[in-house]
């Protein structure tokens, strides 16, 4: 395991919800929870979709957390539709909650909603996914990961699997939802290393699976009628190189070996595949983010939004299929 990154931005979170915690035992009054009878913090949240294992695990730990800090969750899936997600925003700017987190599907369009919720005088917090916009005040901080940091560490991993390979590098890419932040942040890092150290490495296949394992098999199958000499699939997410991996086996090759695989995320099916070999490497993005994003929550409605950074960062580690059998016991997600 190497550990990439480890930030500081987080601990100045942690510092702050720590401060808030000792103002807190000064003055019970203000203290979250039922337990002292103050009025407890509603925090509405909406979530992208069920689309992948990372999401199941993201949704478990923000309702867990939540739970944990009592902090009452309104909480909505948006089946990866932007208009699900407008909408369950409105809704809790009708409902007055609290404190708005939401995991944006794409990154751009939200401007109108986020206005609604900054004239209601509800502080957004963003979760996983950035969005983009011209005026920043129309969010706090985002709790997520560095999707373009995690495309180089795909890029660097690859390089460790392909060690004394000689010789043109045919590389398939299944990109995650169109215009979603971790699609074009992850192509983008890839890319960025490609061209800079490797012009013996070629994209010679490109197209989104949404981030499903329904949608890694289809377009896989489809890339393999279309070119019948793929070395290397770069996935962005570790559903869809599953996906991937059954129909790379119904055209008679052996995943991990003849098409060698590079994924996203390091969830418990992306270990078990990269344990049995058919993915040679993985690079962790964690969707543990529930205590974080409770931490920012109650620093942010203590009216101390303006003392946490701009981006909540994670701590996150690669891996190679030797390390994926120690490695499988202990994961988390
Ligand atoms: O990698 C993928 C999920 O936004 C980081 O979304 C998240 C991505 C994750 O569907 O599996």
């Amino acid at each position: 395991m190497i550990d990439r990154r480890s930030f500081l931005t987080a601990s100045a979170a942690a510092s702050a919800a720590g401060m808030l915690a000792a103002c807190a035992k000064k003055n019970p009054a203000k203290s979250a929870g039922s337990q002292t009878g103050s009025k407890q913090i509603t925090l509405g949240f909406s979530q992208v979709g069920s689309e992948s294992g990372w999401r199941a695990a993201n949704t478990q730990s923000v309702k867990q957390a939540a739970a944990a800090a009592g902090i009452a969750l309104k909480f909505s899936d948006a089946q990866q539709k932007q208009e699900n997600q407008i909408s369950a925003i409105r809704s809790y700017i009708a409902q007055k909650v609290d404190v708005i987190s939401f995991s944006p599907v794409v990154v751009t369009g939200w401007d109108t909603v986020l206005k609604e919720a900054k004239a209601a005088n509800i502080p957004v917090i963003l979760t996983d996914r950035s969005v983009e916009t011209s005026d920043p005040s129309l969010y706090v901080t985002l709790v997520g990961s560095d999707f373009e940091i995690e495309g180089e560490r795909a890029a660097h991993l690859l390089e460790k699997v392909l060690a004394g390979h000689k010789g043109p590098v045919k590389i398939a890419q299944l990109e995650g939802t169109t215009g979603a932040a971790p699609a074009i942040e992850r192509a983008k890092g890839f890319a960025t290393i490609m061209h800079a150290s490797h012009p013996e490495w070629k994209i010679i296949a490109s197209q989104t699976g949404d981030f499903t394992r329904a949608g890694g098999k289809q377009v896989m199958a489809a890339f393999l009628q279309a070119h019948a000499d793929i070395d290397v699939l770069f996935s962005h997410n570790d559903d869809m190189a599953i996906g991937a991996i059954q129909s790379i086996q119904a055209a008679g090759k052996t995943p991990g070996t003849d098409i060698k695989i590079v994924s996203v995320d390091g969830v418990h099916d992306g270990f078990v595949a990269m344990s049995k070999g058919q993915i040679n490497a993985i690079v962790e993005c964690n969707p543990l983010l529930g205590p974080q994003l409770m931490d920012a929550v109650k620093v942010v409605h203590a009216g101390k939004g303006s003392t946490l950074p701009r981006w909540i960062k994670t701590k996150e580690s690669d891996y190679t299929a030797d390390q994926a059998a120690a490695a499988l016991p202990s994961r988390k997600y």
